[in-house]
Parts: structure tokens; sequence; C-alpha cells
């Protein structure tokens, strides 16, 4: 168990009035256990109580070392697994995780009587959302394999490759580099770069086109979020002028983070850039998410964000502004607060750039 995480979680839970929860996420467990396994539809849950108590109920499909501070309680297939969990569980209130599948959680309730269930997520996103020295290391090593992967995908920009086989290149790229995997990349050309969430699809890129690399994957179970735009052998006055802007806002948004900082600011730091040069209705999306074991976790960097900036958070500075129908701008960096401001976890160029 890694004891400094489970301390955190339990003066969490304390908080919340919950003496008892149930984590079933396999991102929060690992984050509790450093154990990493994909259940898929059998019972794997960790149930942790306000003594210092953590019980992971897990199939023998999957065999664990012991740990210290863990016990273990294996399960077979056709056994009553969640009868062995409604045993440990005391009665009264329990936190379950939001992730917890209803088939689990409905046979908990028939089988324990005298529970309440209620919604218990927030004791391990709370602490999860707060990133500790180690996880930093590894949140900057993710951040070095994109700042090299962006560098080798620039190389193999060419007219021969679409924006689907562009981001298949990636992928090995990130591979190349050490993820630990790589889903497909999301590369836009020229008018796909207006949709913010384009699918890569068949499209040639074209002289002048805008070309959008928003691109991600995990290392050592962290991940990495970076996105460049570059220009295809030429650059419109227009486009160098909304790269310009759209850099500019990524810059205030990063120079707005320090600790005590509320997130809405932040947002409302790098969209003022943007709705000042008149592009604001342009600017579609929120400044940025919080990440870490998961691409997208809290905090939520918006206007309508109640995250104040605490030492540990790391988030996405990613303003964006889109010319429907004819091309598209996005900078995105992950930063994290540091005690006295913020570090910048990706350090590859945004000097405007044409191929
Ligand atoms: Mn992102």
């Amino acid at each position: 168990m890694k004891q400094a995480r489970l301390k955190n979680v339990i003066a969490n839970m304390e908080k919340a009035g919950l003496n008892q929860i149930i984590v079933s996420d396999p991102l929060s467990i690992y984050y509790l256990t450093g154990i990493s396994i994909s259940p898929g539809e059998r019972l794997f849950a960790l149930l942790v109580k306000n003594d210092g108590s953590a019980k992971l109920f897990n199939n023998y499909l999957f065999p664990l070392e012991e740990q210290e501070g863990l016990s273990i309680v294996y399960h077979s297939d056709g056994e009553d697994a969640v009868g062995m969990l409604a045993q440990a569980v005391s009665g009264g209130l329990i936190g379950i995780d939001k992730f917890w599948p209803s088939k689990f959680l409905l046979q908990l309730m028939e089988k324990r009587s005298g529970i309440k269930p209620v919604l218990g997520s927030a004791p391990v996103d709370n602490a999860r959302m707060y990133k500790d020295a180690e996880e930093i290391e590894l949140m900057r090593a993710a951040s070095r394999m994109n700042d090299a992967v962006i560098d080798e995908a620039l190389k193999n920009v060419n007219t021969y490759t679409t924006e689907k086989q562009m981001s298949g290149v990636i992928a090995d790229l990130f591979m190349k580099h050490g993820a630990d995997n790589a889903a497909s990349q999301l590369v836009c050309y020229g008018a796909s770069c207006s949709e913010p969430h384009h699918e890569s699809s068949g499209v040639k890129l074209q002289k002048g086109d805008s070309i959008i690399f928003d691109i991600f994957a995990t290392k050592q179970h962290y991940w990495c979020d970076m996105t460049r735009t570059v220009f295809f052998g030429s650059v419109s006055d227009e486009q160098r002028k909304v790269y310009e802007i759209v850099k500019a806002a990524n810059l205030a948004g990063i120079a707005a983070v320090r600790p005590g900082v509320p997130l809405k600011d932040i947002d409302r730091a790098a969209r003022k850039v943007i709705e000042d040069a008149g592009y604001g209705k342009f600017f579609t999306h929120r400044l940025g998410h919080g990440i870490g074991l998961d691409v997208h976790e809290p905090p939520d960097c918006s206007g309508v964000s109640e995250a104040v900036a605490k030492p540990g958070m790391c988030f996405s500075i990613e303003p964006g502004v889109y010319i429907p129908g004819k091309f598209g701008v996005r900078t995105e960096d992950l930063v994290a607060v540091t005690e006295d401001g913020v570090l910048v976890l990706n350090s590859y160029s945004k000097e405007l750039r044409v191929i």
C-alpha cells in the first residue's frame, strides 16, 4: 500500500463523514496499491475503512504479490464474490466509487442489509488531484516523451500521408519512445482543424493547410497530452494572426497559474486574449482539464470551475480558435502547480512553423 496516499484518502473520508468506501476504478486501485490489472467483467474492488485497513477483492485469474497493509480476498469464477465483500462491509453509510457497475452494487444491497450506499469517489479523486513528487516526475517523463514524439512526427509530414495514416505514424512513434500504449491520435488537416474533436480521416494534406497534432499516451501509467499547430507550404496573414493570438492566450493562461488562483480565473486570463482580439466566439471549449493516471480527471479548468490552484495539481492549458470550413489553431501544454508558481511539463517550441 502507498501509505501516504492512503492517509490522504482517509482524511478525505473523515471530511465526507464516511467510515468506509469501495474503490473500484482500476486507476484508483493502482494509485493506492501499485497493482494494475484490467478485471473486465469480474469483481475487482478495494474496501478501505477509516481504521486504515484495506481489503482487495480479486479473482484468482489475476495472481498478486503479497504486500504490507493490504489483505487480498480471492474468489474464483462461480463463487459468490459479492457475498464475500458483503461480509467484510460494516453497517451504515458506505461510499461507492462512481464507476462501480450496478450489477455489483445492487447485489451488495441485497446481500448486506443495514447499509446506506452513497456516491463515494471524492475521497480518492481529491487525493489523486494533488500529485506527489513521484507522480510529478512521472508526468514530466511522459511529457518529455511527447516532446520527442512531436519532433519526430513533424519530420514525417508529407502530401502522401492521410490524417488517419499520420495518426498511426504518431502512435508508432509513441511506442518507439517508451509509451505503455498509444491509442489513435488526433491529426487534422486544413478545414478539419475547425472541428475541435475531428476524427482523423482519409483527407490528404494540401499547401496552405493548418495541421493540428493533438497527441497523447501513457508512460509508466501517467498521461502526457500536447497540441501543436503547424502550417504546410505557406501561411496566410489570417492564419498567422490567429496563430499568434492562440499562442498569446496559451502563454497568458500559463502565466496566471500559481497557488491560490481560482481555475476559472486562469480560463478567463487566456480567454480574454482571444476575446480582445475579436475571436472569442471561435474559442468554443473550456481552457483545460486535469490529467494524471486518467487523461481527463479533476480539476476542471473552465469558466464554471470551483477549483483553486494548489501545489501538485496538473492540468492542460489548451486555447483554440476554430474558423468554420477554413482552418483552426490549438496550442496545448500541461502544467503542474508548484509551491510558488507553475512548472510547464512540455517544452516543445511554440514558434510559428511552416513545413
Ligand atoms: Mn488535452
